[in-house]
């Protein structure tokens, strides 16, 4: 398997009042021998994987125990369509990409709207660590140390009228600084969306780091969404929108291919996509060699969520 590193952070970049670490420290600073963690991956010299370490992370309850995939897999193996279609072009094509200063507008059915920085939007919330799968519609699967904090919070901040039925996530439009973007590969922006419910959900988080560390821009720099439950599109990176609205919101993956992709898109071991099986998934880290893992409901958070689609076929609201 190729693995390409993660383009080093620019001096430029380099505040003199931000600590970087190498990657060693890195690793150490969030609690894991380096000895478990970097054998086995194909990594040349690591020393310039340079990300800013975020303070103090209280470990969230909701963490599942699973072991988790290695950082240089979980930042180089990535799906992010505005660096490219290979599952490399993120961490090498992301280097330009400036996710400060950043800005969120939220807008429509709410009391509060208007544009707010990161700081506004971060600010407030004490940042949580949670251990949450991620598995992608093409059947492989990581477990990410996810740092972070429930999108609940943030949505009652800015309270939502009785109108506000669904929300609507977009995220940036930089063709400058995304190369993918400069071709229509989708339909840009990139955009998703949640059912109130499922959007207030204690298990939906604002990622804002992983491993300790702020977000690679692979991983969507410098917010973006986790729903554990989900197919790994309805994680949408580097948000600047956050609309309520009344009815389904426009999600790019089913506009791109609407019989494959459907707006809720549960992980479902017995909801097949039309071209291939969803039972079974291949956990990312173990090599290409390494054998397929049975699919669980809802990605293993079925006693968390199977309530919020009681009355539903979920083999025709997939
Ligand atoms: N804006 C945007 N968000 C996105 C994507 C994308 O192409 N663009 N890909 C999605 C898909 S298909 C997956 S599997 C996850 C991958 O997240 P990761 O690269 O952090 O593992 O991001 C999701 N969020
Ligand atoms: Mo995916």
């Amino acid at each position: 398997m190729l693995i390409r590193k993660p383009p080093a952070i620019k001096s430029s970049e380099i505040t003199p009042e931000s600590v970087y670490l190498n990657r060693r420290e890195l690793l150490r600073a969030a609690g894991i021998t380096t000895a478990g963690m970097i054998s086995g991956t194909a990594h040349g010299d690591e020393s310039d994987m340079n990300f800013k370490p975020l303070g103090k992370l209280t470990p969230s309850p909701y963490s599942t125990d699973a072991e988790p995939t290695g950082f240089a897999d979980i930042a180089s193996y990535n799906n992010f369509y505005e660096f490219g279609l290979d599952k490399s072009d993120p961490a090498a094509r992301s280097g330009d990409f400036k996710p400060k200063p950043w800005s969120v507008t939220v807008d429509g059915a709410a009391e509060v709207t208007g544009t707010f920085t990161y700081e506004d939007i971060v600010g407030p919330h004490p940042l949580e660590e949670r251990v949450y799968r991620l598995r992608c519609v093409e059947a492989w699967s990581m477990v990410v140390p996810w740092a972070g904090f429930p999108l609940g919070d943030l949505l009652k901040r800015f309270k939502p009228t009785s109108n506000a039925k669904y929300v609507a996530f977009e995220t940036v439009y930089r063709p400058d600084e995304m190369p993918g973007q400069r071709r229509r590969l989708l339909r840009w922006p990139y955009r998703e969306g949640l059912r109130i419910d499922e959007a207030m959900h204690p298990l939906t988080i604002l990622a804002t780091g992983l491993y300790g560390v702020e977000l690679p821009n692979q991983n969507g720099a410098p917010l973006r969404l986790v729903v554990p439950w989900k197919y790994g599109f309805k994680s949408i990176k580097s948000i600047v929108r956050i609309s309520f609205i009344e009815d389904e919101p426009f999600t790019t993956w089913n506009d791109a291919a609407p019989s494959e992709y459907g707006f809720f898109a549960n992980v479902n071991p017995e909801v097949d996509h039309p071209r291939w099986s969803q039972a079974r998934e291949r956990p990312i880290g173990g090599g290409f060699f390494a054998s397929k893992v049975p699919t669980l409901m809802f990605n293993g958070y079925a006693d968390e969520v199977a309530s919020l689609y009681a009355d539903m076929d979920l083999s025709r609201y997939y």
